[in-house]
């Protein structure tokens, strides 16, 4: 009874030291040092390799050491046993933290102020429309999603929701799946929260936002992604900005991570570039979180936040 470690793209020593502190009795390991694969009972995995996890023939159940599992579920071998996934307030907060700063970033032209501090230029960029003027719309009513949208509504943005399935929430106007086009019709700023599933990759893309408001306070869209790389058109998102139809994008996530150094995307003057850090984790909080699933799970009990493999999330 032993539960795996397999982490690629981050360093794995830190995980394992955390996970043996938080848990003395329990045997750990991390990949590729698994021993015997038949003593592979659980797995935490980031980014695992191919046909690593079918090659465990008494695997029960899987976490996932993010929010998202399509880096889990990309594994065309990937065995049929329960897959869990993070959902931790502090990654909660944190995303909400990326949101609400960026949108203040555009609503006051912040990245104009400080090329002009550079240039020692003491001007006022006008106009300078409140909160309450700029619609910003959320793609992805989830645990991250109805976190942010509240924290932007509490600022002060006209802010509206689009979920896969309609969803109801105090005070802000949401759209369901086939709404989309009047979600994007009333969107001046858009926050991407969406998971990469078969049906959101490349969504974000010029006819979607040839969708988006062209009559808003900032003169034209403006773009935010945090949700995975993949949902973006990365040729698109700069042809878009080159032509005016996008106004600015800032973006946590990239089709490729990180971001190679020959991205037009680094050096553009309308893009914001964060190294995919828009929700830092807790490992602490995580590596406990991750734990508490393996008890529930040897109980007889479902994963806190069990992924619905035929949704993809
Ligand atoms: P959830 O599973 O809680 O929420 C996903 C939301 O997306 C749901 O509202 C769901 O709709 C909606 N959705 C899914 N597919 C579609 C679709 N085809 N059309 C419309 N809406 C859709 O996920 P979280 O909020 O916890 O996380 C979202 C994503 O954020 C993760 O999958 C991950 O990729 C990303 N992430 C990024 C991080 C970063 O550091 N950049 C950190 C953590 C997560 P419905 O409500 O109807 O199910
Ligand atoms: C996650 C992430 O999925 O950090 O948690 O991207």
């Amino acid at each position: 009874m032993a539960l795996l470690l397999c982490i690629t793209q981050w360093d794995v020593a830190p995980w394992l030291d955390r996970l043996r502190r938080l848990a003395p009795g329990r045997d750990i390991r991390a990949w590729p040092d698994v021993g015997d694969p038949a003593d592979i009972t659980y797995a935490a995995v980031w980014k695992q390799p191919p046909g690593l996890l079918a090659s465990f023939p008494n695997l029960r159940g899987i976490v996932s050491l993010g929010a998202g599992v399509d880096h889990v579920l990309s594994d065309a071998t990937f065995p049929d046993v329960p897959l869990g996934r993070v959902v931790d307030g502090n990654l909660t907060t944190r995303m909400s933290e990326w949101v609400v700063m960026h949108a203040l970033i555009h609503l006051r032209h912040q990245r104009d102020y400080d090329l002009l501090q550079r240039q020692k230029l003491w001007r006022e960029i006008m106009p300078s429309p409140a909160a309450g003027e700029l619609r910003v719309g959320v793609m992805g009513l989830g645990v991250l999603g109805l976190d942010a949208i509240r924290k932007l509504k509490i600022i002060g943005f006209d802010v509206a929701g689009w979920s896969r399935t309609p969803k109801a929430i105090d005070g802000i106007r949401t759209y369901g799946g086939d709404e989309l086009d009047a979600f994007l019709a009333r969107t001046d700023l858009l926050v991407s929260l969406l998971p990469l599933t078969p049906e959101t990759r490349g969504m974000l893309n010029r006819s979607l936002f040839e969708k988006l408001a062209r009559d808003g306070v900032l003169g034209a869209p403006v773009l935010m992604n945090a949700g995975r790389g993949g949902l973006q058109v990365e040729t698109d998102i700069v042809a878009c900005l080159d032509e005016g139809v996008l106004r600015a994008a800032t973006l946590d996530v990239f089709e490729t991570e990180p971001l190679p150094e020959g991205s037009p995307l680094w050096s553009h003057p309308a893009v914001t570039v964060t190294p995919h850090n828009s929700a830092i984790s807790d490992e602490d909080a995580v590596g406990r979180f991750v734990l508490r699933q393996i008890e529930r799970h040897e109980r007889g009990l479902p994963f806190d936040a069990p992924v619905d493999r035929s949704r993809h999330y």
